[in-house]
């Protein structure tokens, strides 16, 4: 079985996307796991090129610092020849109404003057992705879900159309873990792009900042500390952060503590402490260039190794390799 995920260099990884996914991708990972670093796909939306390359390189670094096997990571523009090829060929099996029906595609273009053509097409992208490292499950949440299912559909129609090659791969939910959400505005999902960092613990983040984010977050004057994610969610949110920094529940973590600033605090504390080593390693990582880029250049290696004989094979059926 081989497993694909990713992460999207869109900005700097977050508390988010670390209790969400990246601390589990490195306890419960298994040996056919590849985790993305995927920076094509940060194309998409107007950035910043020296920012992107440094993002891809940051973010390559929080992964092995955070656990997982160096020998699992791969950044994704490392590929990009063997990416773009494939993705061709995908685009020549999809049609235009299918990439246009992606649900992610009509929230992110809606209101936008100008809307980037790789926007419309990410998707098809994303599906090279999967099907050149032949991947058979690719653990997702609802929103990416659709993605998936075309990933599915071309593998499916290039197969019947031209001949067996590609793995058809399936969506799986990934394990609902927290949904840290944006400490300043607690009805709104911790983001890399969000534009005011005040609600977003980035992992570098000194300690005294994160202290700071963190004893400002927003919650209410309700004054009652219960667990009730509905009616307090700035509250539960800070419960569900420490929660998740300490292995309890939000509800024995409410019970532990008499006022806001006393959790808030200790809050603080958890995140601080659980981030402490993860950024040490982290900094350590992107002072050591031979020890990163090796990392690098040996997952790019593999995964080209992994794809070589599927890219080869859709290229030949498709009559023009
Ligand atoms: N706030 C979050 N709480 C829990 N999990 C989160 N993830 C993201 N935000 C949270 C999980 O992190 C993994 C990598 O995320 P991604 O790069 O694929 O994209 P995203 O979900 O779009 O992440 P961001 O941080 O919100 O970035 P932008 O601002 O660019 O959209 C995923 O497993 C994701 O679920």
């Amino acid at each position: 079985m081989t497993r694909l995920s990713a992460i999207t260099p869109s900005g700097h990884a977050h508390l988010g996307n670390y209790l969400g996914a990246i601390r589990r991708w490195a306890r419960e990972g298994a040996p056919g796991d590849l985790y993305f670093v995927s920076d094509l796909h940060a194309m998409t939306v107007s950035y910043n090129p020296a920012r992107l390359r440094k993002l891809a390189r940051e973010t390559l670094a929080v992964l092995v610092a955070a656990g997982i096997d160096p020998a699992r990571v791969c950044v994704q523009s490392d590929l990009v020849r063997e990416l773009g090829a494939l993705s061709w060929v995908l685009e020549c099996t999809c049609s235009f109404g299918e990439a246009s029906r992606m649900t992610q595609f009509k929230q992110k273009a809606d209101g936008q003057g100008t809307v980037r053509l790789g926007l419309l097409t990410y998707p098809v992208l994303m599906a090279a992705d999967i099907l050149l490292q032949n991947a058979t499950e690719v653990p997702v949440g609802q929103d990416q879900t659709q993605h998936v299912e075309l990933a599915r559909s071309l593998a499916r129609r290039f197969n019947s159309t031209f001949g067996e090659v590609f793995t058809v791969p399936r969506a799986v939910m990934a394990p609902t873990a927290a949904r840290v959400m944006d400490l300043s505005d607690p009805t709104r999902k911790m983001s890399k792009s969000t534009q005011d960092s005040a609600g977003v613990v980035f992992l570098l983040d000194e300690p005294d900042l994160v202290r700071r984010k963190i004893t400002r977050a927003v919650t209410d004057n309700e004054a009652r500390l219960e667990y009730r994610p509905s009616s307090q969610p700035g509250l539960a949110n800070v419960l569900e952060i420490l929660a998740a920094c300490t292995g309890r529940s939000p509800v024995e973590v409410a019970d532990d503590h008499s006022s806001y600033g006393e959790l808030k605090n200790a809050a603080a504390d958890a995140v601080i402490e659980e981030l402490r080593p993860l950024r040490t390693r982290v900094l350590e990582l992107l002072d050591d260039p031979t020890t990163l880029d090796g990392i690098r250049a040996a997952g790019a290696e593999r995964a080209r190794e992994r794809g070589a004989h599927t890219l080869a094979s859709a290229l030949r059926m498709a009559g023009v390799g």
